[in-house]
């Protein structure tokens, strides 16, 4: 039986920049995301955007306080719970990063055995003490770890939302200091973007899913950050880091991703239209979309390759 996807959109850049993240939602809807996830044999229903609340209105860029990102945490958290207990995946699109706080806070309570595979040029493991900008898009996965201000660890009223040995970051090339000994001390497994390059997709994928495994994972949160493409074809994010992979190596990474573990919910994040001369990066993140979660879409493309 095909899946029917909760579709939340998330027009925030309160986590991030102010370089028009806030604009990937309704960009992605334009392109035409719906149809032809449709067209791939799902049934969509669209739970619209989250309110989201305004950027300080004067003054020189400032990072957001965490109590805005707390109103769009909940928000999100709101419908992917509500999508979740009616037997949809919700699809969270961004927007940035910060809002899969929101959408794996409700995965976590819904959905035994909840593993996170974290594609993302960052690891976006900081904390406030480590962070060299304060932006919390790049706090999310070290918040649903157990690691941040407490209103947003605690979210749910309970820490951590996923232990971080059922977490793996897949594709980080661009780790800060602090960042590193988070990580390690946490026991995140990090597949970077050497290991990548030095084992491709498949095997890269297949150990990430192993390890997952091993550790009773049953159902997986995938997470895609579209920086963790190369800005030089992709532009399109808000906070490019050279090199990176290319759009086929990110569907195939996906697609192995749903091979591999029934997916429980899906984000695609940190779409930033202006930035995205060309609509390569709204063209890619459709793609991902359609291979992680149209079976028939996948059955298409195989087929076209096979002949
Ligand atoms: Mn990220």
């Amino acid at each position: 039986m095909a899946a029917t996807i909760g579709l939340i959109g998330v027009p925030s850049s309160l986590g991030g920049p102010p370089v028009g993240a806030d604009l990937g939602p309704a960009r992605l809807r334009a392109a035409g995301l719906t149809a032809r996830l449709a067209d791939g044999g799902l049934t969509v229903v669209d739970f619209g955007d989250v309110p989201v609340p305004p950027r300080r209105p004067r003054g020189e860029y400032r990072p957001t306080g965490f109590a805005p990102i707390e109103t769009v945490a909940r928000w999100v958290a709101k419908h992917a719970w509500r999508a979740l207990s009616e037997g949809m995946i919700p699809l969270v699109i961004g927007g940035d990063h910060s809002a899969s706080i929101g959408g794996m806070a409700a995965s976590s309570q819904s959905v035994p055995g909840l593993g996170i595979v974290w594609i993302d040029a960052h690891p976006d493991f900081n904390t406030p003490d480590t962070s060299p900008t304060g932006n919390v898009h790049g706090m999310g996965l070290a918040i649903v770890a157990g690691w941040g201000p407490t209103p947003l660890v605690r979210l749910m009223g309970y820490a951590p939302m996923v232990h971080p040995d059922r977490i793996v970051v897949i594709g980080a090339r661009a780790i800060d200091a602090g960042e590193m000994d988070n990580l390690r001390q946490a026991g995140v497994k990090v597949f970077d973007g050497e290991h990548l390059e030095r084992y491709g997709v498949r095997e890269t994928v297949g150990e990430a899913m192993t390890y997952l495994g091993e550790n009773h994972t049953r159902a997986v949160h995938l997470s895609v950050d579209l920086d963790v493409l190369d800005p030089g074809g992709w532009p399109g994010v808000s906070t490019p880091a050279p090199r990176g992979i290319t759009a086929i190596e990110l569907a195939l990474a996906v697609q192995t991703v749903a091979e591999m573990a029934p997916l429980a919910a899906m984000d695609i994040m940190e779409l930033t239209p202006p930035e995205d001369a060309g609509q390569a990066t709204v063209d890619a993140a459709i793609q991902v979309a359609e291979r992680a979660l149209a079976p028939s879409a996948r059955a298409r493309i195989q087929n076209s390759l096979a002949r």
